[in-house]
């Protein structure tokens, strides 16, 4: 549909519906509910409108024909749907003015929906951004994800230390934007074994499982921008089906189902709050089988029921696995074509080989996924068995490749033999997928050179790059309205869904006219986070600050503890001299750590101590003040990214695999204080060099200084800035009377060895801090710099990325509605 085709829209209808449900579904009347009640009520009667075209979409023949992407991640975080939707459905203005008819202002009623955190960061946040893009973009999607009962956990400080809440997102009335889909409800089996049966004259081998649960999805309407097309967002819940059946268990799996009973209600219970970093918990397992089972079901249903025979699967669908996450499907599917289906093992495997493609999300060994082959061989016996043969066959591959190398076997090998054997999931992917790709042209060259290179070898048209995006409705459009309408009364509407138009402002960045319009809707954006943070922090700001931000998850290799440090150079330079010539600067934190991870928790303790001492010095005359935002999560990025002047990305070159933080910030113009970094390399080529300040070792340098035989002392020793700014945490500086207490942080950057060399990237930083501060003293300048990021980063849109994904991936076409 096009922009000019203005969706029928019934003002007087939408209002009863409105109150309907406010009766109906809600059980209060116009005069007695809560303004919660009439949010719930609007985004009710909202969601009817989209369920009408979700069901509309489903149904259409040309759809149904069509090939489609599933794309299959354990995580979406797609924060409020509410207003997202409004946008794409093209609706704001006139729910705007139907809500206050009924009395109630849009953006307030806005503000009582809470975030469905159904994901970690950067990859659940990627999910979303694609779904948005798949239905502006109008090519046939359907995104798999897990209905978590609680999302990411709620974050508070006590004392400065982070303190963890369960997030029951969905409340106890239910979110108004999803629809139970019981028909399609699955049933998914566990633990058990296997039989072999004659089947015609052959040998057949069948899973008996030992336990079943049922996984019932509930549908939330992607909105297409500006378009009739909705695709669902299918998340499956697990129910526990009773009466069990515990007659075909032998003694064993009784014992083992017994176990499971207790496991089967919580299977999506919650979501795991690990980021880049596994831990092997049988419930994950659990949760990744259920889900990968649920949605391979899904896609077989849907293509059975359009009439198409399985050989042609890969012809119809393909199956993008974000990460490993879902690697387990590919051995389900090769179970069902094979036990269910009565295909060959080289039928099904030419099949299923064309069906899966994975996108790798990070190089931290840390991050890679291996299970015990203990655990799977216990929770799915058949899969195991599959895995084993997949593996058998791959290594004669190897084997061909280079005869005689014991080596590469066992590098290749997806299973990696010692006390415990281990099951590497990044390598069954590859070898089961037909594609796999890496999310920015760095990453993606590592991930050929460092991670698969043999594989690379093997397989040389396999391993492609895709450059991560982000949504502009979202990450422009919504949250910076200011911004929006000054793009579009220079260069037209229609840049939201064309992101490269942006451009057509490079020519008004010397526009000393244009600049002070851009400024003052900067400073506008950030009063709005000011008074945020009056309301909820009781911090006074000065909007005239430098705003300095730093928003992603707590990770060593991300050095929160690097731009700490250069807060403690700048307070340490002001207590030596008060007179020291800065302009004044708010540095702000936003960061949910994972809760097992000691050392990330101290560093966000320690961020908060300094920050209270250093709001409240009166030596340093307000020149700094620190602020660590509690609770990040989407709709904070919304307040915090419209209202940025400096967008942190300083990860140790090589480890950020792309990062989708620094395109935020940047399109909404923010400069990048950054490293030659994941996207940041791609950051720079767009906007150029004068525009960013790049800083600190690159990939290469880091090689060469850890080859060398690292020692942080020798930074330490030599550098006194350095030196006394680490050892401002040594003392009582910032608890007072309790000296010592921010020992982890100091500790972990000396004698810890400083793994991700942030001493080494120190004084370069610190440099880089200093230019930026120079020109910002030059208002016309700063501007000139800002809206050519917002004028040039056109490429991240997450519309380029899907394409990439189409045309080299997914190879599939638009149908549009
Ligand atoms: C794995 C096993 C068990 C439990 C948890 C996990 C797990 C969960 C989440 C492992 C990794 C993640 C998340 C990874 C992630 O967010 N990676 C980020 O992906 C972004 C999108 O591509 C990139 O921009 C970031 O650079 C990358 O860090």
């Amino acid at each position: 549909m096009k922009p000019t085709q203005q969706k029928q829209f019934d003002k007087a209808s939408f209002q009863d519906s409105v109150k309907k449900h406010l009766s109906a579904t809600y059980a209060t009347t116009i005069e007695t509910a809560s303004e919660r009640q009439w949010y719930l009520a609007m985004g009710r009667a909202l969601a009817e409108l989209t369920t009408f075209d979700l069901l509309a979409t489903e149904a259409d023949e040309r759809i149904k024909k069509a090939k489609s992407v599933n794309y299959l991640s354990l995580e979406f975080l797609i924060g409020r749907l509410t207003g997202n939707n409004l946008i794409s459905m093209g609706l704001y203005e006139q729910i705007t003015e139907a809500m206050a008819e009924l009395g109630h202002n849009l953006t307030d009623l806005l503000e009582e929906e809470r975030d469905p955190s159904l994901g970690n960061g950067g990859l659940g946040r990627l999910a979303a951004c694609f779904m948005d893009s798949c239905a502006a973009q109008e090519y046939p999607t359907v995104g798999y994800g897990l209905h978590y009962e609680y999302g990411l956990f709620k974050q508070s400080f006590k004392d400065g230390r982070q303190q963890e809440a369960p997030d029951a997102w969905s409340g106890v009335e239910g979110y108004p934007w999803e629809v139970a889909r019981p028909e399609l409800a699955q049933e998914i089996g566990f633990y058990g074994h296997v039989e072999v049966v004659s089947e015609n004259g052959k040998e057949v081998r069948k899973w008996v499982p030992g336990m079943t649960v049922k996984a019932m999805p509930w549908d939330l309407p992607i909105v297409g921008y500006e378009s009739n097309t909705v695709y669902p967002l299918r998340l499956w819940e697990c129910k526990a089906i009773a009466p069990f059946s515990l007659a075909s268990f032998n003694n064993g799996d009784y014992f083992e189902a017994q176990h499971a009973l207790i496991d089967a209600g919580n299977i999506t219970k919650v979501l795991y709050p690990n980021d880049n970093h596994e831990k092997g918990k049988t419930l994950r397992l659990m949760q990744q089988y259920f889900h990968s089972a649920a949605s391979v079901r899904d896609i077989l249903r849907r293509h059975e029921a359009a009439g198409y025979t399985l050989a042609s699967l890969p012809k119809q669908e393909t199956i993008q696995l974000n990460d490993t996450h879902p690697t387990i499907a590919i051995p389900e599917l090769m179970r069902i074509l094979m036990d269910e289906k009565g295909m060959s093992w080289d039928d099904a495997w030419a099949i299923s080989s064309k069906t899966f493609a994975y996108t790798n999300h990070t190089l931290l060994p840390e991050a890679l996924e291996t299970w015990p082959e203990s655990l799977i061989q216990r929770l799915l016996p058949r899969h195991m068995e599959i895995i084993f043969e997949i593996n058998h066959r791959f290594l004669q591959e190897v084997r061909a490749m280079w005869p005689g190398d014991g080596e590469k076997q066992a590098k290749l090998s997806i299973i990696q033999e010692g006390f415990h054997r281990m099951v590497r999931m990044a390598n069954l992917c590859v070898i089961g997928s037909y594609a796999v790709n890496g999310v920015a042209a760095l990453h993606s060259q590592l991930v050929k050179k460092d991670l698969f290179p043999e594989f690379d070898a093997m397989y040389p048209t396999r391993l492609h790059n895709v450059t991560n995006g982000i949504t502009p409705r979202r990450w422009l459009k919504f949250c910076n309205p200011g911004l929006s309408a000054l793009i579009t009364e220079k260069i037209g509407n229609e840049w939201p869904a064309k992101l490269e138009q942006l451009e057509g402002i490079a020519q008004f960045a010397d526009d000393a006219e244009f600049q002070k319009e851009y400024m003052a809707v900067k400073k506008q954006n950030k009063q709005r986070l000011a008074d945020w943070v009056s309301d909820n922090m009781g911090i006074e700001l000065d909007t005239n600050a430098i705003f300095d931000v730093q928003i992603k998850r707590l990770h060593e290799y991300k050095r929160q503890h690097l731009d700490l440090l250069h807060v403690l150079a700048l307070y340490h330079r002001l207590l030596k001299d008060p007179s020291f010539d800065m302009v004044p600067r708010v540095v702000f934190f936003a960061a949910k750590a994972a809760p097992g991870y000691h050392l990330a928790k101290e560093i966000i303790f320690a961020i908060n101590k300094i920050a209270e001492k250093v709001n409240n010095d009166p030596r340093i005359g307000g020149k700094l003040k620190v602020v660590f935002i509690p609770d990040y999560r989407v709709s904070m990025a919304e307040i915090i990214i419209p209202a940025a002047d400096v967008s942190q990305q300083i990860s140790m070159a090589g480890k950020e695999a792309s990062g989708t933080g620094n395109m935020k910030m940047a399109l909404n113009g923010a400069l990048t204080i950054g490293t030659m970094d994941g996207a940041n390399v791609e950051i720079r080529e767009e906007v150029g060099d004068d525009n960013i300040y790049i800083f600190g070792l690159d990939v290469d340098g880091v090689k060469r200084v850890k080859a060398a035989g690292y020692n942080p002392y020798d930074y330490y020793n030599a550098d006194p800035l350095l030196k006394s700014s680490l050892d401002l945490l040594l003392g009582d500086e910032f608890t007072p009377g309790k000296p010592g207490l921010l020992r982890a942080t100091y500790d972990s950057l000396l004698d810890g060895g400083d793994p991700y060399l942030c001493l080494a990237d120190f004084a370069s930083y610190v440099e880089a801090h200093e230019a930026m501060d120079a020109q910002y003293r030059d208002q016309a300048g700063w501007a000139k710099k800002a809206i050519l990021n917002t004028a040039l980063v056109g490429k991240f849109s997450s519309d380029r990325s899907i394409r990439d994904y189409v045309n080299n991936i997914w190879k599939l076409e638009a149908v549009s509605r």
